[in-house]
Formats: C-alpha cells, sequence, structure tokens
C-alpha cells in the first residue's frame, strides 16, 4: 500500500503542474480531492490492511493528502489572482556586457618602469617597514637632534622615539646593517610627511631610492648611472644638469634636472618658464651614515639618490593635482 500511495502522489503533483487554468484545476480536486476521489478511496482501502500497518500507513496518508492539498490550494491562489511562477526573461539578441579589464595604478606604472632599468644596470630591490623609530628614520642618517623635520609639523609621531617613515632611506641603514659591501639596493615604497593637503602636496606620497656601496665609488659613477637612467626614463636626446644641493645623509649632494619635455624647454607653467625640471635628488654617502652602521669610511665610499614617484607620475602623464592619485576614481584610473 506504501507504493500505492507515492504513485498516486506523484501523478497527482504531476498532474497539477499541467492544470494551466482554473477548469483543469477544478476537474483536478473532483479526481483526486473531493469525497469520491482517489485520495479517499485510498483512505478506503485502509481498513482491510493488517492491524499493525495500519498507525504507519495511516500517517503516510494524511502527508500524501496534506502535501497535494496545499500544493492545490497555492496553484489555485495564483491562477486566481492571474499570477504565474516567476521566470527569468532572457532577450537573446541583447548586446553583451563588456567585462571591466583592470588596469595598473600610474604610480605601480611608473614603479614598474623605474625599477626595470634599475634592475638591468645590478640594483636589487629591498624593503621594509614603514612604522620607524627615530633612530632609523633619522638617527642613524645624520640628521641633527634640532633637525626641522623631526617636528611635530613635518612628522607623523605615533609616540616619543616611534614615526611613521618620512623617507625610504632606513631601509637602507637595515639592509647595510644585515649585509656586507657590495650593496646596490633599490627601496621603493610609501613614505608619510605632516603636511597641509594641496593640488600639490599630500600626506602621503611614494619615493623610490637607490645605494650603491663599494671601495672606490666616485661622483662620476653616480652622475653616469643617473644619467643612464634618465636617457632610458625619459628619452635619449634629454639634456641634464647636476645642480649642487644640501641632505644631511649625502655629502656632497646634488640635484638633477633634464631639459623640459612639455615644453621642449621653451618655459612653460610647468618648469615656471625655466626650461629645466627636477626629478631627483642624490649624493655620495656622507662618512657619519656609514659610521653608523659600523662600515668603516676609509675603506668605503657609495652613492644614493631619491625620487618622488608621484611628481614623476603626474609630469609624464599631465595630471595637476596630486590627490587624484589617491581617489581610486574608475574615471581616471581606467584611462591608464
Ligand atoms: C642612506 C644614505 C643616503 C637618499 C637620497 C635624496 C637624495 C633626495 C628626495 C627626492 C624627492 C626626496 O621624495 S623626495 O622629496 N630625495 O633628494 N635621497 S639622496 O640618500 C640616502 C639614503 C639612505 C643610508
Amino acid at each position: 500500500m506504501h507504493e500505492a500511495i507515492e504513485t498516486l502522489k506523484r501523478s497527482a503533483l504531476a498532474e497539477l503542474s499541467t492544470s494551466g487554468d482554473l477548469q483543469a484545476l477544478e476537474h483536478f480536486r473532483i479526481s483526486y480531492l473531493a469525497r469520491k476521489g482517489q485520495i479517499a478511496e485510498l483512505f478506503d482501502k485502509l481498513k482491510d490492511a493488517p492491524p499493525e500497518q495500519k498507525p504507519a500507513l495511516g500517517k503516510a496518508l494524511n502527508e500524501m493528502r496534506r502535501s497535494i492539498e496545499s500544493q492545490f490550494e497555492e496553484k489555485k491562489a495564483r491562477l486566481e489572482t492571474g499570477q504565474k511562477k516567476k521566470s527569468i526573461h532572457l532577450d537573446l539578441t541583447l548586446p553583451g556586457l563588456r567585462p571591466w579589464v583592470g588596469s595598473k595604478h600610474p604610480i605601480t606604472q611608473t614603479l614598474d618602469e623605474i625599477k626595470r632599468i634599475f634592475l638591468g644596470m645590478g640594483f636589487q630591490v629591498e624593503t621594509g617597514p614603514e612604522i620607524e623609530d627615530d633612530y632609523h628614520n633619522f638617527g642613524a642618517l645624520n640628521f641633527p637632534p634640532d633637525h626641522p623635520a623631526r617636528d611635530m609639523q613635518d612628522t607623523f609621531f605615533i609616540s616619543n622615539d616611534v614615526v611613521l617613515r618620512t623617507h625610504t632611506s632606513p631601509v637602507q641603514i637595515r639592509v647595510m646593517e644585515t649585509q656586507k659591501p657590495p650593496i646596490r639596493a633599490l627601496i621603493p615604497g610609501r613614505v608619510y610627511r605632516n603636511e597641509a593637503i594641496s593640488a600639490r602636496s599630500y600626506c602621503l606620497f611614494h619615493q623610490v631610492e637607490g645605494l650603491y656601496v663599494d671601495t672606490n665609488v666616485t661622483f662620476a659613477e653616480l652622475k653616469g648611472t643617473l644619467v643612464a637612467f634618465a636617457k632610458q626614463f625619459y628619452g635619449s636626446s634629454l639634456k641634464y644638469r647636476f645642480r649642487p644641493s644640501f641632505f644631511p645623509f649625502t655629502e656632497p649632494s646634488a640635484e638633477m634636472d633634464i631639459t623640459c619635455f612639455l615644453c621642449k624647454a621653451k618655459g612653460c607653467r610647468v618648469c615656471k618658464n625655466t626650461g629645466w625640471l627636477e626629478i631627483l635628488g642624490c649624493g655620495m654617502v656622507d662618512p657619519n651614515v656609514f659610521q653608523s652602521v659600523n662600515y668603516d669610511p676609509e675603506m668605503y665610499t657609495g652613492y644614493a639618490f631619491g625620487m618622488g614617484i608621484e611628481r614623476i607620475a603626474m609630469l609624464r602623464y599631465g595630471i595637476d593635482d596630486i590627490r587624484i592619485l589617491f581617489e581610486n576614481d574608475i574615471r581616471f584610473l581606467s584611462q591608464f
């Protein structure tokens, strides 16, 4: 009898699913659910079943009837309110959706190109922490105790002795603390400065710095390396100049300018009518810095350089507001 219950349930539900209007549904009701319908007929047979099977069979019959009745009521309500079962409408003639293709952020693209050039000259990428102690960010780099960069106005302090690094130079200190010369390191990374936010400056930006330490490293090698870099990055026809400058960690120090590629050195708003663009700072590592890392300044010399990536990317792509590089606006980013 269990089999008969199951068979009736299956045929009732199949018929219910094909009953497309109220008339067909009424036909279904009479056939299955009415007082003399197929379900009632099966209930009648219960009296002939062996007494020990009656409770289980009664339960199965009741469940079958409840299930069919509830689906019948549901279908009836749906047909009465004119609702059809929700279906997915597909218009196969619509044009397809164009998938979004991601691209690298202009800062990453600029950094990748700089890395490619210096890796080709034997430099190796090194990284370090963005939260630094005062010693690695300032002391070991020959900043005097009263240097203005140590001021709250310029540096984000986490505690008296802990800062958000203001440059990537502490990584070079860490590299020299753990490795012996020769060293050819390229250090890209995020740095933080407590400056008023404007079109020209932001509270964080990216730098890439380089350090080369060995015996007999000269300023001529520094110039040769940086000119080779600039020619690959900006084009071989550029003109360049080195101007004297000052940094606590290098002596002598210089800044490198190239002829303005925006106005072909005729003078424009970006080069402030000088025809020159400053692209990086550099110098020979100060002997005091070597002393901090226990390198003998009589034995070793070295050069270092640094550049701000935002500035280089802004010049390269003609961007006039640094803030847009940090806003993640898809209308801006999808242009790269
Ligand atoms: C060690 C020794 C020397 C890194 C250097 C510069 C010159 C420089 C600026 C460029 C634009 C910072 O982002 S910016 O504002 N950097 O001009 N950086 S030499 O010299 C070092 C670093 C580490 C141990």
